[in-house]
């Protein structure tokens, strides 16, 4: 401690709010893909801090002085510290730590090269549930909100040649102001979940860039944006040509006349785009396609598709909310195996490998934010939380030819701040990215029962989730429902299921057993083909998952609505019903 009354911090409760004045958003964000790294991936060491004493005590500002040596008392040792892996979950370490709702410390020491001057170093963090406050050598370089997406911090003036001391302070509390809210159907799970890595790049840099298709399909829309508002030159090489680039003011834009063979699920065609800016050499593969809406139809490429689809959360028995390249492509083949060419990533935004398979396996995505359920829409700070969750994930997937929707909430109740805050999230999706349609799932008027949300003039596709036959009884109301409505825009079923536990099986199909999911699906599906409006469904969902308001005998902690068991092999009898119901949906015009 380095304060001259060594009990001051006992009693400062703003000991942490000139911390929060400085955050990492999408203004900041550089795209690391492709890009020579130090990956500070491995062995970390962690502490739990319940208290925030990390902060308060400023256990950041210690020096390196062995215990042995100390002439006062300290509350931290880095080597006390249990080891953990990055990425990882915290919940996975032990059981003791399971339900563990707090702070912790994540601290490493790594060797550093000096910077060359003209140089720059940045840390970039793939997510960190749900808050993130980082110090490099005693300097805090700045914190991020949002637990699912990238953030990137300037560590130029705090990088030492040789040895540096990273201490990472992530805290995974519920909170009312929080995007999620409190309270939501999914494992709170904490953690450095994704990679971190120090990247070296030129003073001034491309932050990222995308290349898309124009409406009219015969040219490329190519887009690059300096970390600084800067004028400059860069260069393009795609489909065989060489297009150059003026910037200005940080940004540059060109159109490339070209008609390139089209991405679509049945021919996931990637071209090479190179971009060159002074030293700096970046590549991304990337699809072309178009993507409009006509009536109550999606087009794809100029033709009408049907999302016959399933939703997934991010969730794994043993690597929790982290991933793999393994666990990435079980989920595309099962997907697969049901006839489907879509996938919903619930409920935030998934590892960004997730969206790169998709891309070369040809599978349609939903990627949204966890603007879920309760949220806190007067409040502007969760305005703001909230539309730079979605920005960070847009300019993240940006050159993503499989995701075609932007989800930008969930089930929000109908309320006036709830309208405006959601307006306010569909524009900015449509400001960052107009080459993408963008949704929600919404709302039905209970009264004249029927398809109807304010916000839905807002959004290019509803998302409509729906659970009759399980949470509402029988399948007559979804009859009427959709007879009474009349959408001007597609509708898709953004979630429908039934919970089932894997291995009970009755043939008097009551509630649980797979004989009642199954036939759930048939109910379903019957219902679904008699409104042509329906132009897509996502089933809820493709994997059973923790979910801790779950607590009958048959549910034990889970959700289990998954067409397959949480052991991700378990196929329930409703796997194939629901296979067949694809074939037949996707089969009408
Ligand atoms: C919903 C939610 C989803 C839940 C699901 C359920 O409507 O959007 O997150 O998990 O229902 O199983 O009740």
């Amino acid at each position: 401690m380095t304060e001259a009354d060594p009990f001051a911090h006992l009693h400062d409760e703003a000991y942490d709010s000139a911390l929060r004045a400085h955050r990492a958003t999408a203004a900041t964000l550089v795209n690391a893909h492709g890009r020579a790294a130090q990956s500070l991936d491995g062995t970390w060491r962690l502490t739990l801090d319940l208290f925030e004493e990390g902060l308060r005590q400023r256990w950041y500002a210690d020096d390196d002085t062995p215990p042995e040596q100390w002439a006062l008392p300290r509350d931290w040792q880095q080597d006390a510290g249990e080891p953990a892996p990055v990425p990882g979950c915290w919940n996975l370490l032990r059981p003791e730590l399971l339900h563990y709702e707090g702070a912790v410390w994540y601290v490493r020491d790594f060797e550093a090269e000096a910077l060359p001057p003209g140089q720059v170093a940045l840390l970039q963090f793939g997510a960190a549930a749900q808050r993130a406050e980082v110090f490099l050598n005693g300097r805090h370089l700045g914190g991020h909100l949002g637990g699912s997406t990238p953030f990137t911090l300037d560590a130029t003036a705090a990088l030492l040649p040789g040895r540096n001391r990273l201490m990472v302070f992530v805290e995974n509390k519920r909170q009312p102001e929080r995007v999620p809210m409190h309270h939501f159907d999914w494992f709170n799970y904490g953690g450095l979940h994704r990679s971190v890595a120090l990247l070296r790049l030129p003073a001034r840099h491309v932050r990222r860039f995308s290349a898309h298709l124009a409406p009219d399909g015969r040219q490329v829309v190519l887009r690059l944006w300096l970390n600084a508002p800067a004028d400059g030159q860069a260069r393009f090489e795609l489909l065989g040509e060489t297009i150059e680039v003026a910037i200005h003011d940080g940004f540059g834009e060109a159109l490339l006349p070209a008609a390139p063979r089209l991405w679509s699920p049945a021919d996931p065609v990637l071209h090479d785009v190179t971009l060159h800016h002074g030293d700096e050499v970046l590549r991304e593969r990337i699809g072309f396609r178009t993507l409009a809406t006509q009536g109550t139809r999606i087009l794809l490429n100029g033709e009408d598709v049907y999302l016959a689809g399933v939703c997934v959360h991010e969730d794994d028995l043993a690597l929790g909310r982290c991933t793999d390249a393994a666990d990435i492509a079980r989920r595309i083949a099962d997907a697969k195996a049901l006839g489907a060419n879509f996938l919903r990533l619930a409920h935030y935004p998934h590892d960004e490998r997730v969206a790169r398979a998709c891309d070369a396996a040809g599978l349609l995505l939903w990627a949204e934010i966890p603007v879920y359920w309760a949220i806190d829409f007067a409040n502007p700070a969760t305005l703001a939380d909230a539309r730079n969750q979605l920005q960070e994930l847009i300019a993240r997937d940006a050159n993503r030819a499989s995701i075609i929707l932007w989800g930008v909430g969930n089930e929000n109740a109908d309320t006036e701040a709830r309208l405006a805050f959601m307006a306010e999230l569909a524009r900015a999706a449509h400001a960052a990215d107009p080459s993408r349609l963008v949704t929600a799932a919404c709302l039905i008027n209970r009264e004249q029962f029927r398809i109807e949300d304010r916000l839905a003039e807002h959004l290019d596709v509803i998302g409509l989730n729906e659970y009759f036959g399980w949470y509402e009884q029988g399948f007559q109301g979804l009859g009427r429902l959709l007879g009474n409505s009349r959408p001007d825009r597609p509708v898709i079923i953004s979630e429908t299921g039934a919970d089932a536990r894997a291995g009970y099986r009755d043939a008097a199909a009551p509630l649980f057993s797979e004989e009642r999911q199954a036939a759930f699906y048939e109910g379903q599906c019957a219902a679904l083909a008699t409104a042509p409006y329906v132009r897509g469904l996502a089933a809820w969902l493709l994997y059973d998952f923790r979910s801790l308001r779950r607590q009958t005998r048959a549910q034990g902690g889970f959700n289990r609505k998954g067409l397959i068991a949480e052991d991700k092999r378990t196929r329930k009898l409703a796997f194939a019903t629901l296979a067949a119901g694809f074939a037949r949906l996707r089969g009408q015009g």
